[in-house]
């Protein structure tokens, strides 16, 4: 029988015994995976203090030599394809085929935030006085701290390290205590690629005490998060001692407008993939619906069987199931008191509505919920789970006041053959980012930023990669 592997926190360049341990299931039947460090405070401060040593010297490489160590990082990664995923799905829960399409995205965001290197630019601003040059350079913050969320947790690191570090910086991460196993496999493939050490470190633990640790300490330069807007506050409270730089993003409640003239059949098919990608855990993911009166009873009927139709189970037995379990006990428990209350409340349950009982791991059916109101729990907050509530709308200005009308800002949809619909609604819906006539999934050249609690700053592309720097203007004369 093979043993549990017992993983080492990464700082400065080496792997560290920990003196106390957590344990990692995986979430579709129980099984101890591994043991991963239960970081202290002096683990934590051990990290950072390796990557204030190391950040004056990976600064002053230039930056396509600091891009080549992305590029070979994203070879390596790509070399062990079939591994890093089955790690991923073991411990997060999601369907293979995702967890290979989020082990090669990782890759290639590696690679395209590599490809910035030589377009790192400043500005040069003409001057009032005669003889001077005034000149913008951008420059690395320092240490950044990246927190990962469990639900996408390989391609978080790279969403994080690849940008801080190809403009210079250098990172300490702490992976979720749900899904480590697959972040202490991306750091050995950086041992091997030879990073300079102290460039790129692991910690893990739980959010109270190392989070907390990484998140208050005056040596981090900027704090990176992706999680809950209960966390998000936590840490903007805890950084505001040292008025660390903060870039959150803090999930979502998407809304999927669909209107009287729209392609129902793509509808329901976009809207649908973009509730059940991994299980309804994304932050993007469709998360409620407005319909125009119109077209409501054949979307509900359409919508009601497609969900009805997918396939669950355990995404290691079973590979070609659509989706794979909640990922833990909490988050199964949410989703089915969130659809108690609403039934409670008067929504009508189209299909689904409770624990899928397999005789093991955390299942909840593919719900649909119809009849649904503003003022029902489910329409505001965030499900995380396969879980699609919908209301009937009148027009496209109700459906945009409602779509408004939410603590969270990140991503929307609205499906309409109209142009001008489309156009009004971009106009006017007050969201990060807004799909027009397809599922919703972010390119890696966007830029991911919400609006209201969803979060502060964004990532990706070329707005993303500037998070990472601060100007400094030079008054040069001579
Ligand atoms: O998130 P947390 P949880 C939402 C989603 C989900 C809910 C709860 O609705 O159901 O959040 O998930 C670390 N200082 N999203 O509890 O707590 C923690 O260790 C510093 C949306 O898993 O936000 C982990 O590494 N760090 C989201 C990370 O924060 C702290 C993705 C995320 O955990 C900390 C995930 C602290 N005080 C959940 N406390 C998205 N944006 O997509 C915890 N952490």
């Amino acid at each position: 029988m093979s043993q549990t592997p017992t993983h080492q926190n990464y700082i400065n360049g080496a792997f560290i015994d920990a003196v106390e341990h957590l344990e990692v299931h995986n979430p579709a039947n129980g099984a101890l995976l591994s043991r991963v460090p239960e970081s202290r405070a002096e683990d934590v401060e051990r990290a950072i203090a390796a990557a204030n040593d190391a950040k004056k010297a990976w600064a002053a490489l230039p930056a396509v030599e600091r891009a080549s160590y992305l590029r070979k990082i994203a070879t390596r990664i790509r070399d062990n394809v079939p591994a890093l995923a089955r790690m991923i799905t073991e411990e997060q829960g999601k369907v293979s085929g995702l967890a290979e399409v989020e082990v090669n995205f990782t890759a290639d965001y590696l690679d395209y935030m590599a490809e910035w290197a030589r377009r790192i630019e400043g500005e040069v601003i003409e001057s009032d006085r005669p003889g001077e040059t005034i000149l913008m350079l951008r420059k690395p913050l320092g240490v950044v701290a990246g927190i990962l969320p469990w639900n996408f947790p390989f391609f978080l690191i790279a969403r994080k390290m690849a940008p801080a570090l190809v403009t210079g910086n250098t990172i300490v991460i702490k992976p979720s205590e749900e899904t480590p196993n697959n972040c202490f496999a991306f750091a050995r493939l950086v041992e091997e690629v030879g990073l300079p050490k102290g460039v790129f470190n692991v910690v893990s633990g739980a959010g109270a005490s190392v989070g907390q640790a990484l998140t208050g300490s005056s040596r981090v330069d900027m704090i990176s998060f992706t999680g809950s807007v209960a966390t998000g506050s936590r840490i903007m409270a805890n950084a505001a001692g040292n008025l660390t730089k903060l870039n959150l993003e803090l999930g979502g409640k998407a809304p999927a407008i669909v209107l009287g003239d729209a392609d129902l059949d793509l509808a329901v098919k976009a809207i649908r993939a973009s509730r059940i990608i991994n299980t309804g855990q994304v932050c993007n993911c469709a998360e409620r619906v407005y319909v125009e009166r119109t077209v409501a009873d054949e979307f509900v009927t359409r919508m009601g069987k497609a969900m009805a139709a997918t396939t669950f189970g355990d995404p290691l037995a079973q590979p070609d199931v659509e989706m794979g379990p909640l990922i833990n006990r909490a988050g199964l428990d949410k989703v089915g008191r969130m659809v108690k209350a609403a039934v409670g409340e008067g929504a009508e349950l189209i299909t689904g509505g409770a624990v899928a009982d397999l005789g093991h791991g955390f299942h909840y059916q593919p719900t649909v919920l119809a009849g649904c109101r503003a003022d029902m729990g489910i329409m505001r907050q965030e499900i995380f789970g396969p879980v699609l509530p919908i209301q009937v709308v009148d027009s496209l200005d109700e459906a945009i006041v409602l779509a408004n009308d939410s603590d969270y800002g990140l991503t929307s949809s609205v499906y309409t053959r109209s142009l001008a619909n489309a156009m009004r609604a971009c106009r006017e819906i007050d969201y990060g980012e807004t799909y027009i006539n397809r599922e919703n999934f972010e390119a890696m050249q966007g830029y991911h930023a919400g609006v209201r609690k969803s979060g502060i700053g964004g990532a990706d592309g070329k707005h993303g990669l500037y998070e990472y720097t601060h100007t400094q203007v030079v008054y040069l004369e001579a």
